[in-house]
């Protein structure tokens, strides 16, 4: 997956969201542009641009979404819509590692409309139990069907006649009945990578008869587990006037197969890293680094106020606190990716994440040793497989997540069958995951009781519980994940 040559790269500012289509540079872009029998559509390509002076060029984004459908689009025509990350500028389709990228332009108050403001202030919290307040502001809503518009005409524009798309999470809710509008003569699947609230939480939304209208366009509906399908088909009955089972629903006479697709990763190339002597040596390198002989507790996510940070910091405060482990016994690691960092929660979030970490090295560290280390980047593949083998004890702690890809990695990573995953029960991860050790991330008093009994556990029942846990990953990769969604949608009855 090297960096590649663009084929063609136009990059210039554009007025207004509409303005670059009289630039006059559209009749060369429509010539570029190819038809594909498999569309994906998503808020962000899977390419990342990486600039180097004055040149730029495009490298296909390390993840598990890519790496899950190349082999499954390897030998078909296919194109992936979704934005490139900046703003303001027009750029034209190009080829990366086979896949026909094809970007959908946002200016600056789209980004604050649409993505900031709609997607990551009302649906994000929302469909996460709102544990933060969801902020219905009307002046959203626009700016929320004006982008999705956008993205379901691109991908009109780009599915053969009778071909396959397929729409990824929620910022894209309302693509498949506009896309349906404009190409009714195309399956169209939806996967939702977030939870699907209950009803109770989804009625509070103003707009929630057009949300599931939205949702309604496609053929199939995808969630992460069992009890998000079966929210969905709820509410669409209750607030879209939709009949039929929790399985197939029925709208605007037709049927929509609902069903839960649990995402997962690329076992395969975890194994691989995790065997290789470079990684291996990083990983003893960390331990050694890290005190020799104390136990490692890692944890690894975007920073994000749903993943459960600053109560997991408050836990391992309680645990040195209650002296029930010595604070020379063992040594926290925490990495957290910087995420959404213009959206306020998530300011917030920062300032009170870094002051635990502070109060902690505070109360515990001493001089050349700290209880404690913590890094606001994101580190690479390699460095990552080696934080996995380092570390004793996993903590997976979300309040609410959809999946939660960082346990099946640490699971994928453990080839000697050691280490102890300590996982959310409000993961969809821990349907699949029950030989971890499972606990309620709002409980600190359990919370703590968790990490003692991962910190203390033999080597035999670290060994039966990872043993365990493996196979259940080996069994459902995300190969097995993206064609079961596809073969799925290609016998949806409609
Ligand atoms: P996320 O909320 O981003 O995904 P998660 O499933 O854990 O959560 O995936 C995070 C990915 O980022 C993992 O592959 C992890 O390795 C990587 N990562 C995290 N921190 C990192 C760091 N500091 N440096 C480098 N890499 C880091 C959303 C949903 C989830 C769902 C996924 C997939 O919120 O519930 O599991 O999509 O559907």
């Amino acid at each position: 997956m090297g960096p590649q040559a663009v084929n063609l790269l136009i990059v210039r500012p554009i007025p207004d969201p509409y303005g670059w289509r009289t630039l006059g540079l559209n009749a060369m872009i429509q010539d570029l542009k190819r038809t594909s029998e498999v569309v994906l559509v998503s808020n962000r390509l899977p390419v990342q641009q990486v600039k180097r002076g004055r040149m730029s060029h495009w490298e296909t984004s390390p993840g598990g979404l890519v790496s899950a459908l190349r082999p499954i689009i390897r030998d078909l025509s296919c194109t992936w819509v979704g934005w490139t990350g900046e703003t303001g500028v027009e750029i034209a389709p190009f080829v990366q590692d086979g896949i026909q990228n094809w970007p959908v332009p946002l200016v600056n108050a789209e980004v604050r409309g649409f993505y900031e403001g709609f997607s990551n202030r009302i649906i994000w919290p929302l469909y996460h139990d709102a544990i933060r307040q969801p902020e219905y502001r009307q002046a959203w809503w626009k700016p929320y069907v004006d982008v999705n518009r956008r993205f379901a005409q691109a991908a009109s524009e780009a599915v053969e006649p009778g071909g396959t798309v397929w729409v990824h999470d929620y910022h894209l809710q309302l693509v498949p009945s506009m896309l349906r509008a404009i190409r009714p003569d195309v399956r169209i699947g939806f996967f939702l990578h977030i939870p699907f609230p209950p009803q109770e939480l989804f009625a509070q939304l103003p707009w929630r008869r057009e949300i599931l209208e939205g949702l309604l366009g496609a053929d199939v509906v995808g969630f992460q587990t069992r009890i998000g399908a079966k929210n969905f088909a709820e509410v669409a009955r209750r607030f879209a006037n939709a009949t039929g089972s929790d399985e197939i629903v029925q709208f605007d006479e037709r049927s929509v197969q609902v069903g839960a697709f649990p995402i997962s990763i690329d076992v395969e190339q975890f194994e691989t890293l995790a065997a290789s002597d470079d990684v291996v040596s990083q990983s003893i390198e960390f331990r050694a680094r890290l005190g020799g002989a104390r136990k490692i507790i890692l944890g690894l996510d975007r920073l994000d106020y749903t993943k459960g940070i600053d109560t997991r910091l408050q836990a391992f405060r309680e645990l040195l606190r209650s002296r029930r482990i010595a604070r020379d016994d063992c040594v926290f690691v925490q990495i957290a990716i910087p995420s959404r960092e213009h959206v306020a929660e998530y300011k917030e979030l920062r300032v009170k994440v870094e002051g635990l970490v502070g109060e902690i090295e505070g109360e515990f560290g001493d001089i050349g040793r700290t209880p404690i280390h913590y890094l606001h980047r994101s580190v690479d593949q390699r460095e990552l497989v080696a934080l996995y083998l380092a570390a004793d004890v996993m903590l997976v702690t979300p309040l609410r997540d959809g999946m939660n890809l960082v346990a099946k990695e640490y699971v994928a990573s453990r080839l000697n069958n050691t280490g102890v995953l300590v996982l959310s029960e409000f993961t969809g991860a821990a349907k699949e995951l029950k030989s971890a050790l499972l606990v309620n991330p709002h409980d600190i008093g359990a919370l703590v009781g968790r990490m003692e009994r991962a910190l203390r556990m033999p080597a035999a029942e670290q060994a039966i519980r990872m043993k365990s846990l493996r196979r259940t990953i080996k069994e459902n990769d995300v190969y097995k994940w993206a064609n079961t969604f596809f073969h799925t949608l290609a016998y949806a009855r409609t």
